[in-house]
């Protein structure tokens, strides 16, 4: 077997990167080791930015997101018993975000790709990765009936999330990772229930950490900060709602609508980035390469935006025979990486209790709360982060 661009993951990044090489003319094989099931019913994401929305629709995929999807021109912070709205749309020239389902833009992809006649293979085991330092980089693998294939590429893209084999195929002595864990997780909920509010709420409160999201009229989706260690069974529903109502308790006479818990997950917290993004003919996408903190809701759209740089990459070399471009990949991609690492944190930071802060800690994250409400050049540069950067500013 032998293509152009050989694809490992059928997450967002590599469902996309397929799409994006599609519209270009440029053949790929995607493998997925899960089934087509399992990935359409993974709940994640819910945040899209606006270059992220423009781009699914620019790529023949924006249909039912267009439909379904939220747009949010504002977010809520909300501390000391009251909220205080950030005028996205106002702050920056118009930008707005989309609430729409990790799990359905994998759908809407799935979709596509399948409509286009594939290839897409679920349920492949036991993927390496050998001769990436040739011209004629192979991936190995067994296929649902445990046959043995090898698949010669042009080039590989590991889109293969934090967990895969992609990364670690990278000789160490070239790999260079930075990362940060958070004493904490994100106990998160699907509830059914109308939403109790027009626009996400982030947060603060001397209990920790709570987000009001949703997902459509009738489902609402809510986090609490949590144990990192800390298992749903802990977590009885009585338990989660005097905990949510209480960190979201306010003056203002805003309460929380409960509903059916029907989903509990605990996710953990932590920013990681691998240097560089790319290996003699890999190049890591998404997750793969670098993970952030869910409170920037970031992760997804860093995942659009690589892919974005790789395939106009893989373009300029099939169409006009250009590598300058691949070559530059990795340091293009984490110029928009590193602003999204620093937003994730500073938001995580701003809004989460540490267990070993002190007085003055508190004090401090008050104080930037204040700031961030109360100045509009504060505010503008939340906004601008949260709506996402334009592609050209951050080079990607
Ligand atoms: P994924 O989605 O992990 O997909 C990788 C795919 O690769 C497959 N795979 C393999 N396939 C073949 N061979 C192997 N050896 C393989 N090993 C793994 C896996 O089965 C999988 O299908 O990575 P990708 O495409 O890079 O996408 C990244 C995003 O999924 C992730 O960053 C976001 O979900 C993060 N995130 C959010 N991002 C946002 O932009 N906005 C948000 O609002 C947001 N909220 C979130 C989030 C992540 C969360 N969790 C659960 C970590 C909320 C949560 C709760
Ligand atoms: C979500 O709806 O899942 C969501 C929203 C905002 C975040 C993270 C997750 O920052």
């Amino acid at each position: 077997m032998r293509t152009q661009v050989g694809i490992i993951g059928a997450g967002p990044a590599g469902l996309l990167l397929a799409q994006l090489l599609h519209l270009r003319g440029i053949e790929s094989v995607v493998l997925e080791t899960r089934t087509r099931e399992e990935i359409e019913a993974t709940i994640r994401a819910g945040v899209l930015e606006q270059g992220t929305v423009d781009l699914l629709e620019e790529s023949g995929v924006g249909e039912r997101m267009r439909r379904e999807g939220l747009v949010h021109e504002g977010v809520i912070l909300r501390f000391g018993g009251r909220s205080h709205r950030i005028d996205l749309a106002e702050l920056t020239g118009g930008r707005s975000i989309m609430v729409y389902a990790q799990h359905e833009v994998i759908r809407d992809l799935v979709k596509a790709r399948l409509d286009q006649g594939g290839p897409l293979l679920f349920g492949v085991k036991d993927v390496s990765l050998l001769d990436l330092d040739t011209s004629l980089p192979t991936l190995r693998f067994h296929d649902t009936e445990g046959a043995v294939h090898e698949l010669g590429c042009d080039y590989i893209a590991g889109c293969d999330g934090f967990h895969g084999v992609s990364r670690p195929a990278i000789p160490s002595r070239v790999r260079k990772e930075y990362a940060r864990v958070y004493p904490f997780g994100w106990f998160g909920i699907l509830v059914e229930a109308p939403p109790a509010t027009e626009e996400l709420i982030y947060a603060y409160h001397e209990r920790g950490f709570a987000l009001v999201s949703t997902r459509s009229p009738q489902i609402q989706r809510l986090y609490l900060q949590c144990n990192p260690d800390d298992e749903t069974g802990h977590w009885p529903d009585t338990r989660i709602w005097e905990e949510l109502h209480t960190r979201l308790a306010g003056g203002d006479g805003w309460r929380l609508t409960e509903g059916r818990i029907f989903q509990k997950s605990v996710i953990a917290m932590r920013s990681f980035v691998v240097e560089p993004m790319q290996y003699g003919r890999l190049f890591l996408a998404g997750d793969a390469a670098h993970i952030v903190p869910p409170t920037g809701a970031k992760g997804l759209n860093l995942a659009v935006a690589d892919v974005r740089v790789l395939a106009q990459s893989l373009a300029a070399f099939y169409h006009s025979g250009h590598s300058n471009l691949l070559e530059r990949y990795s340091e293009t991609a984490l110029r928009r990486v590193w602003r999204a690492e620093h937003f994730s944190w500073w938001m995580t930071s701003m809004l989460h209790r540490f267990h070993d802060e002190s007085p003055f800690h508190h004090r401090l994250q008050l104080s930037q709360l204040q700031y961030v409400t109360g100045s509009r050049a504060a505010a503008t540069m939340l906004a601008e982060n949260y709506v996402g950067l334009p592609f050209d500013e951050a080079r990607g």
